[in-house]
């Protein structure tokens, strides 16, 4: 093989039943492996959630049950996952796995890893960003669901492409992990076709006849809709590889779950060019396999689509500032405006040359470590901005708290966003930052003392606003408010269980070593 080539093979997995043990999975995933191995694989992407059946589609009210679907502590060490491990250890073959994450701090994700099998370690972690579907069931007790937004957190690691050693002749390729319905989302694959990605590995269950969630036919034929889906699963694979000049591979898992409900196959291994490299055939468990020359990833990466040169990023704010669609007024809207100068009102406005750059930028900072609670504000805001002002978000890391809810969650919060605001603020100088804090948050009185722009937190600017609406307004407060003394206890023994974050529990676990240390 020549040395910039990688052997990459997908694992497609047929039908899991609801009631199938985890050995009679992991025993369908060993031979899996035994075969892609015998083949020469390197690397074995399986599908998203290759687990279990894909569970989210079943109302779980039962928390017990909803826990039991879940991968509690270290996958690769635990007892019903670490034997698949194990053996792709024995065959030195690295494997890329899809799961549902029951993670230390009590919060679940749809995610996946990528595990070096030379090293025994996980080499990265990502996280379903694009979570599809829905919060409750339909109406429609012959709806397939997918409650993917009931279960999962979105995920919160970004999309962050890694290198591996030891393949491609130690050329250390790059590759990124996306899950499902992220295929789906042109951001994800620009993400990582920023970072340089040369093997984007995704597994999905895309159900081949769900007519209510994707809004189409209820009385389509069941064949017919499974062609589509599938269409659109390729289309997006074959677009997404080529705009990114990047190699990707994709698992499915497929067949028809519980004789009822069904998934479409067509996993498949796609080259640079948008060509498909390899195939399934069937809609069982199979194994295709691709050796991918990652020198053909030049030609897309330094010419077509050389982005330093022809990316105009001037052009692309909305892509970040805005998530629903807002569309140009309508011409009635238009006519009705007074006539401009030279007579055009009847026509939408003409662009002219390059729209100004929106000239105020103003920096949204949650200083909690919840990302969905950034994303709800801006889906919120972003309606109401005037035309000149553009909106920017941060969410403070870890160590921060993920909801801020007394004196010492104030204190950590503002010590993380601090340290990270301030060389934001140097490189992106944006015109002002608002704190999106309802409390007397430290982090505004630290930003004012540090930097020259307007600083304001929530409560200050929306009294504010109140004061523009009327002499008197009111403020209405919810929830029980625990005496101090009660978030104190419990935060100790949050401590002691173990339900802290780890930054926060090595954080105060640093603290209390330099007192034992003084
Ligand atoms: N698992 C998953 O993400 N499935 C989705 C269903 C369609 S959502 C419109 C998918 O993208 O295939």
């Amino acid at each position: 093989m020549p040395s910039n080539t990688i052997r990459l093979a997908a694992a497609q997995m047929g039908a899991t039943h609801r009631s199938d043990p985890r050995s009679k999975t992991l025993d369908r995933m060993h031979k899996l492996l035994d075969d892609a191995a015998n083949q020469g694989a390197e690397v074995v992407l399986f599908p998203e959630i290759a687990l279990t059946t894909f569970f989210p589609r079943y109302l779980i009210d039962d928390s017990e049950e909803l826990a039991s679907w879940f991968e509690h502590g270290d996958v690769t060490k635990s007892e019903n996952t670490a034997p698949l491990f194990d053996k792709a250890r024995q065959l030195a073959v690295d494997i890329s796995l899809g799961f549902a994450e029951a993670a230390e701090n009590g919060e679940r994700f749809n995610s996946s890893i990528y595990y070096h099998a030379k090293s025994g370690s996980i080499l990265s972690k990502y996280r379903k960003i694009h979570l599809p579907g829905d919060f409750e069931p339909f109406e429609d007790p012959e709806a397939v669901n997918q409650l993917e937004k009931r279960y999962f957190k979105p995920g919160d690691l970004g999309f962050q492409p890694f290198r591996v050693p030891d393949l491609a002749g130690s050329s250390e390729p790059i590759m990124g992990m996306m899950i499902c319905n992220d295929r789906r989302w042109t951001e994800a694959w620009r993400c990582l076709g920023l970072q340089g990605v040369e093997v984007v590995l995704c597994g999905y269950n895309t159900p081949g006849f769900a007519p209510h969630l994707f809004g189409s036919d209820k009385n389509a034929d069941p064949k017919q809709a499974e062609q589509t889906a599938l269409f659109h699963h390729k289309l997006v694979m074959q677009h997404g590889s080529y705009t990114n000049a990047t190699f990707s591979v994709c698992a499915a898992r497929c067949g028809v779950d519980d004789g009822k409900y069904s998934l479409i196959g067509g996993s498949c291994i796609v080259g640079p060019e948008g060509d498909i490299l390899a195939e399934a055939k069937t809609i069982e468990d199979e194994i295709i396999i691709a050796d991918c020359d990652l020198s053909a990833c030049r030609q897309g990466k330094t010419r077509t689509f050389d982005f330093a040169r022809h990316r105009r990023v001037e052009h692309y704010s909305r892509i970040v500032d805005q998530t629903g669609t807002i569309e140009p007024p309508t011409l009635s809207d238009t006519a009705s405006q007074p006539p401009s100068t030279n007579g055009t009102h009847h026509l939408p406005p003409q662009p002219t040359s390059t729209p100004p750059p929106k000239p105020i930028r103003i920096l949204l900072c949650n200083p909690n470590a919840t990302p969905s609670m950034t994303a709800s504000c801006l889906t919120m805001v972003t309606p109401t901005l005037p035309p000149d002002v553009s909106l920017h978000t941060f969410t403070a890391p870890p160590p921060a708290p993920t909801a801020i809810e007394s004196a010492t969650d104030n204190v950590l919060s503002a010590a993380s966003s601090f340290r990270a605001l301030l060389p934001l603020q140097n490189r992106e100088n944006y015109s002002a930052i608002l704190v999106a804090c309802y409390s007397d948050h430290a982090l505004i009185r630290m930003l004012r003392e540090e930097l020259e722009v307007p600083v304001m937190g929530i409560m200050e600017a929306s009294l504010f606003v109140a004061r523009t609406l009327g002499a008197r307004f009111g403020i209405v407060a919810t929830g029980y408010e625990p005496p101090q003394r009660d978030r104190a206890r419990g935060r100790r023994e949050a401590l002691r269980d173990g339900r802290f974050l780890r930054g926060d529990r090595e954080l105060w676990a640093g603290r209390a070593g330099s007192r034992e240390e003084a």
